[in-house]
């Protein structure tokens, strides 16, 4: 027996597959599994955990788990429990089409919302530019003037994937987004080795098929790791605190002081400094919208 360190490459339902050195072990884990530091929000692994395992000769078992640096955090779907998308990771890349699946603004602000609440580094990637104009050209300067980075590209044309590469390397990167997007396309792009299947679209929806059905962890040649995940149709946020929501939202934040109320909701009271400047267009309404909607689904 000898306890060796790892990292989780893929969660397959009881089983986890571990990265240790340069093989690959699936093992299970210990009933009563060491949570080293502060207790999870979701004590179940997740790719990216970096593990202990106990070894003897080809076996393992999953022993403890070193702290979490980070992880990606949305409410479930029907329960409204935590679960993690993965956890370790330097950077998320939030992929979306230009169009064939529509980008969705309420999605994209609620990514943004989880990667400012867990201190992930989020960049913006618009995938299929080959298809040309789309209702995007209309709000996506929004984004680009609050200071995310963000990268036009097509998988299929290779068009803007050098710097995507670039910022690739040496880093532990998710990608996630809705189904459709092309996220598995795009990694199939920045590294044909990892054959990756790949969905279509369908002509009823004009949505995703839901391809990639379990994330993995994936080395990259040239240094770096990816984290392929299944699309997400929805977001659910946990534990958004007002200082989450100014931090994520810094333009309605910068309002605030100049409301009548001090405890003003920015709903209907007068001398609301917020709704001005929605009126006026200095706060962008689509983003004000996923401020109230993020701030509701937190109070309900
Ligand atoms: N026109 C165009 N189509 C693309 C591009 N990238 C991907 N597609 C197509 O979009 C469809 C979905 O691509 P996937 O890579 O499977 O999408 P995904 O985001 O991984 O989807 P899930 O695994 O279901 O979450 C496929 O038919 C791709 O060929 C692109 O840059 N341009
Ligand atoms: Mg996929
Ligand atoms: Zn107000």
């Amino acid at each position: 027996m000898k306890l060796v360190d790892g990292t989780v490459i893929a969660v397959h339902g009881p089983l986890v597959r571990v990265q240790i050195g340069d093989r690959t072990v699936v093992m299970a884990s210990r009933r009563r599994l060491k949570w080293e530091g502060a207790s999870p929000r979701s004590p179940r692994l997740v790719v990216g955990d970096r593990i202990v395992a106990e070894m003897a000769a080809e076996d393992g078992v999953v022993v403890a788990v070193r702290p979490r640096e980070n992880s990606l955090c949305r409410a479930a779907p029907h329960s409204g429990r935590p679960q993690l998308l993965a956890a370790n990771v330097d950077q998320a890349l939030l992929v979306f089409a230009a169009s064939r699946p529509e980008p969705k603004r309420g999605l994209l602000d609620r990514f943004l919302f989880a990667c400012h609440a867990s201190g992930i580094d989020a960049v913006i990637i618009i995938n299929k530019s080959d298809l040309g104009r789309s209702e995007l050209d209309d709000w996506l300067p929004v984004y680009e003037n609050l200071g995310y980075e963000v990268f036009r590209v097509s998988a299929r044309t290779g068009w803007g994937l050098g710097r995507v590469k670039r910022r690739l390397v040496g880093r532990t990167t998710l990608f996630c987004g809705p189904s459709g997007a092309g996220k598995s396309s795009l990694l199939n792009s920045v590294y044909p080795g990892f054959r990756l299947k790949v969905g279509s679209i369908s002509d009823a929806t004009g949505k995703g098929r839901h391809t990639t059905t379990r994330a993995e962890l994936m080395p990259l040649p040239y240094g770096g790791f990816v984290v392929d995940t299944p699309g997400l149709k929805e977001f659910g946020v946990l534990d958004a605190s007002d200082e989450d929501l100014a931090r994520a939202f810094p333009e309605i934040a910068a309002f605030v002081s100049g409301c009548q109320f001090s405890d003003c909701s920015h709903v209907q009271e007068p001398g609301c400094a917020v709704k001005e400047a929605v009126e006026r267009g200095d706060i962008d309404a689509g983003r004000f919208a996923s401020y109230l909607n993020i701030r509701e689904e937190e109070s309900s």
